[in-house]
């Protein structure tokens, strides 16, 4: 019984056993090794009617539309916002991603970015391996205390929510920010995103990505937050106006962040790498064995859904 044939758009480089399970399941056309990757395409056009891609990498109209038999994306990975939906839906194909299986720890990223900003942790540690502790070298300033304080959630989905339940741990009060209200939740809800960061001791962006949250947190959300405040981003870089942040941290207008996720990635602006009170890290919320694997049996189960009766097991929302 030969292979179902799959286009794979890129090498999904964030699990290494992937791209071999997707190989010993299916006949993967390599679209990243294509010297011409439009004459690749146009080779095989006709008989493509899945793609595998991932978050990070994504899927372009120009590819979705050079495929008149495509019926499938099944993406690695929660957000979207790097596959073309509006091209997929014009010629009724399906996008699948994998989500839940990421939320405990991307969850906990979000805490440990909260608690690493406010407790000085990454500051603490180049001090004491500089030796600095030991030489007497200068001092850490005074951190901010987490417990019992206000914590903002933008976007409460699943990963938000799992966030905010985290924060009733820390004897927290926390509030919310939807285009909507939920009736299901048991948070303080704000319909101004304004408002709700100057409430905030701890702003937690979690929201999709893409046009419709591009600059959600703005200059004026940020000054809501203010110079104690402490801004976490575990969704994406875009969701943020980055030079505002940057501008305001050096200002000392916003009093700290903890960032995962950045507008260029890997880019991440030079001035906030000397900032004590920022802590940086390169889209890794997802980055442990346990999600990784369940991430790929994720994508696995809606390639095998798909081939077996034509339909995703986790279709996008
Ligand atoms: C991915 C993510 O691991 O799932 C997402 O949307 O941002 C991460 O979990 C990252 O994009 C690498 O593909």
């Amino acid at each position: 019984m030969p292979k179902p044939r799959i286009l794979q758009i890129g090498s999904l480089t964030g699990h290494s056993p992937a791209d071999a399970e997707l190989s010993a399941r299916y006949e993967v056309l390599p679209y990243w090794k294509a010297a011409d990757p439009l004459a690749f395409l146009q080779e095989h056009a006709e008989s493509i009617e899945v793609i595998v891609t991932s978050a990070n990498i994504g899927c372009k109209a120009e590819v979705i539309q050079a495929l008149p038999n495509l019926k499938a994306i099944c993406s690695w990975g929660v957000g979207y916002d790097s596959i073309d939906i509006d091209a997929a839906k014009r010629q009724q194909v399906v996008v699948s991603n994998t989500p839940d299986v990421l939320n405990d720890c991307v969850a906990d990223l979000a805490w440990g970015l909260l608690i690493a900003a406010s407790r000085n942790i990454g500051w603490g540690d180049r001090y004491v391996r500089a030796n600095h502790w030991e030489n007497k070298v200068g001092s850490l300033t005074l951190g901010t205390r987490v417990s019992g304080k206000k914590l903002g959630i933008v976007g409460l989905g699943r990963i938000g929510e799992a966030i905010a339940r985290r924060g009733l741990g820390f004897d927290m009060e926390v509030a919310y920010h939807n285009r909507r209200p939920r009736t299901d939740v048991p948070y303080a809800y704000f319909d101004s995103l304004v408002e709700l960061a100057n409430w905030s001791d701890f702003l937690v962006v979690a929201t999709v990505g893409g046009a419709s949250t591009r600059g959600l947190i703005n200059e004026p959300v940020l000054r809501a937050l203010g110079s104690k405040g402490i801004l976490v981003n575990i969704a994406r870089g875009s969701v943020i106006d980055e030079p505002a942040m940057v501008r305001l941290l050096t200002e000392g207008a916003l009093g700290g962040a903890g960032l995962d996720v950045f507008d260029k990635e890997p880019i991440v602006p030079d001035a906030l790498k000397s900032m004590n009170n920022v802590v940086l890290m390169p889209h890794v919320a997802s980055a442990t064995h346990e999600t990784r694997r369940a991430m790929t049996d994720c994508l696995l189960e809606n390639l095998a859904s798909y081939f077996a009766n034509g339909k995703v097991f986790t279709p996008i929302d």
